[in-house]
């Protein structure tokens, strides 16, 4: 497969040899070469950089094309996303700097000595934290995607064209710190009578406010500020955000400045106008938090060339906003058969999952689809089941079956 860096490994070499019958010869070094003494390269003779060039690290400048992308101008000041390029990550963890972002009114540079937490509503003390007294509770570090729940919106009207970063690409998945809300309420007091939901304020120009049902996320959700290990990013929340694990990405909301404690949920914007589901019989879903089981194969995928005949492993995604990812299967031509992936273990709790499937290219052309079943038992739709069931108006939580087509010549595409 070409793409910027593809070369097998040596044992792997041995497996495509084999599998390949001679085909895979164009990447392989020739034998006589392998005899002669291994050449020493620039890099090899010389001194290296000195330590602490980057105080913070860098990548390679050979990964300067791992970016986060945009797939689409925004029509308004602030508000825009960002993609993380899946196609070019590995394992299941999104590194800090190729975090998807959605803003709705660009990053606050916000002081942490200046923030504050206020907690009110129908709670006996209500309070107002500094960052000081949130780091000095309790803390948890827990592994959770987020995912957009407008990702993938552009495949709704069939194959959008656009590579793996931009079809599904507003997804990360982080080891988030943080302490949990049910901690924080505590401090507060606990709440009082029925109130069952509570709304969370951001402290950006958006003003961004969700109410949360809070019997559903008080054993998971978390006031969380680090992600993968080091303080949260400015642009996913420094320095405090809500994580509520599985939910849509909105209701994390980010740079938090307030959570009140009420009895119904308040109507947001984001709660209306946006984020509500319109089906075909003018109905909306409201109020629509947990992200389906999907799944999605980053490798091969659009942009992506299988250069010969042979093995090629089939690697991706799955996760779910109600559990644990319980089976993943993959098929190579065109949803006829399927097999079960290897699913890499641990499968977390409302975390990415990494899937592969070992598969012998042919040359013929084919079509690659993933298929997620969680731990409700619950299956991931094909595009004309979801779309039977809500209509080509819901915008968000698009989760269906992804396909990938490979032509004779080894193109893959989105068609
Ligand atoms: N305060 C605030 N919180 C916010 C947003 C925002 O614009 N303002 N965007 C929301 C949306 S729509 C998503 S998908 C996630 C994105 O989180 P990330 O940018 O860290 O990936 O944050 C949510 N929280
Ligand atoms: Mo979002």
């Amino acid at each position: 497969m070409t793409s910027r860096k593809s070369s097998p490994s040596p044992g792997r070499r041995r497996l495509l040899g084999s599998l390949a019958a001679g085909g895979f010869a164009a990447s392989q070094a020739g034998a006589a070469e392998l005899l002669r003494p291994l050449e020493i390269a620039a890099w090899s003779k010389t001194p290296g950089a000195p330590i602490l060039e980057h105080p913070y690290g860098l990548p390679s400048r050979y990964e300067a094309d791992v970016v986060r992308r945009a797939a689409k101008a925004w029509p308004l000041p602030g508000a825009a996303s960002s993609m993380t390029p899946l196609a070019d990550l590995h394992g299941s963890i999104t590194p800090n700097g190729l975090v998807y972002e959605r803003h709705h009114a660009g990053v606050p540079d916000i002081d942490p000595s200046l923030h504050r937490l206020a907690i009110h509503g129908l709670v006996p003390n209500p309070k107002l934290f500094t960052m000081d007294d949130i780091l000095r509770l309790p803390s948890e570090s827990r592994i959770h995607f987020i995912e957009c729940s407008g990702n993938t919106g552009n495949e709704w009207n069939g194959p959008s064209g656009m590579p793996v970063q931009l079809t599904h690409g507003l997804l990360s998945c982080c080891e988030w710190t943080g302490v949990r809300l049910s901690t924080l309420l505590e401090e507060v007091g606990g709440i009082t009578g029925t109130s069952g939901w509570v709304l969370a304020e951001g402290a950006d120009a958006a003003a961004m406010t969700r109410s949360l049902p809070l019997q559903r996320i008080a054993d998971r959700a978390l006031v969380a500020y680090a992600q993968n290990g080091e303080r949260l990013r400015p642009e996913n929340g420094y320095p405090l955000r809500l994580i509520v694990p599985g939910f849509e990405g909105n209701t994390h909301v980010k740079w938090l400045r307030r959570l009140k404690v009420v009895d119904a949920p308040l109507q947001t914007r984001e709660e209306t106008s946006k984020y509500t589901n319109l089906l075909a019989d003018g109905t909306a879903r409201q109020f629509v938090f947990e992200m389906d089981a999907k799944s999605v194969i980053t490798r091969p995928s659009p942009g992506h060339r299988l250069t010969t005949h042979g093995f090629y492993p089939i690697s991706g995604l799955a996760w779910s906003g109600r559990g644990t990812i319980r089976q993943v299967e993959v098929s190579t031509d065109g949803g006829t058969s399927w097999r079960t992936a290897r699913l890499e273990t641990p499968a977390r709790d409302r975390a990415l999952t990494r899937f592969q499937a070992d598969w012998n290219w042919t040359g013929e052309p084919a079509s690659i689809l993933s298929r997620a079943t969680d731990s409700t038992g619950y299956v991931q739709p094909t595009r004309e089941a979801l779309v039977a069931a809500r209509g080509l108006n819901s915008q968000y939580h698009y989760n269906a079956i992804q396909q990938w087509r490979i032509d004779a010549a080894g193109e893959v595409r989105n068609a």
